[in-house]
């Protein structure tokens, strides 16, 4: 078994920190996504979507995205329960995770792919098309869309420890990686938001967060 991964970027992170809350230790495949690697004929034989990261089984078997990634070794190795212990909690897991993702990763991508010079004709991540030139008022409206996040995270975090109730779950993990991809375009938890910076400390603090 193996993973595709790219130590640099957030999702990749994302699928490692939760391996290591697990203590999963896995082969990896590095690949370049700054050189354009996964762009190229030998990854796009791997997931013909060029994205990162992908699980290669034993028996050839190949999963990409990140939360499929994440419920298969759930149902391998329960635990730590990182998706949800019971009925309730996984329903909320689920809802929050993907809060997370659209509002936070996918808001921090907006800001990064759109106004950095390398990514001026790869807007969006992966393969699809040969130039999907950069869009700058997406920017802004990533921008926006983190501002909410952070009020989301800072609601959620009055409610209990942690993003999903008070155990640690993928939901934390997902934000952190959606935090620290913000901060590449200089966007921080707002100084205000009391309640996150504490959690954001505790949860960096993890040794997964190293991963
Ligand atoms: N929804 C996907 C997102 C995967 C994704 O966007 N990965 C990025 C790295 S963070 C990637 O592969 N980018 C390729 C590129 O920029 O061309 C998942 O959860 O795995």
């Amino acid at each position: 078994m193996k993973l595709y991964d790219c130590r640099v970027a957030p999702n990749p992170r994302r699928a490692r920190m939760f391996l290591a809350e697990k203590g999963i230790a896995l082969d990896t495949v590095e690949v370049d996504i700054l050189g354009g690697e996964n762009l190229q004929a030998a990854f796009l034989a791997i997931n013909p979507r060029g994205l990162l990261p992908v699980l290669e089984l034993d028996d050839g078997t190949r999963i990409d995205e990140v939360m499929s990634i994440c419920r298969y070794f759930e149902e391998l190795q329960p635990a730590p329960r990182l998706l949800g212990r019971d009925a309730r909690e996984r329903a909320i897991v689920t809802s929050r995770q993907r809060k997370m993702e659209f509002d936070g990763m996918i808001a921090a991508s907006e800001v990064f792919r759109n106004g950095h010079a390398d990514f001026a004709r790869r807007s969006l991540p992966g393969a699809g098309s040969d130039v999907l030139p950069a869009i700058p008022a997406l920017i802004e409206r990533g921008r926006q869309t983190l501002a909410r996040f952070f009020h989301w995270l800072e609601v959620y975090l009055g409610e209990a420890d942690y993003l999903a109730g008070d155990a640690f779950s993928m939901v934390d993990i997902t934000a952190v990686c959606a935090i620290d991809f913000a901060g590449w375009c200089d966007i921080h938890v707002p100084p205000g938001n009391a309640r996150t910076l504490d959690w954001y400390t505790r949860v960096s603090a993890r040794p997964s967060a190293q991963a």
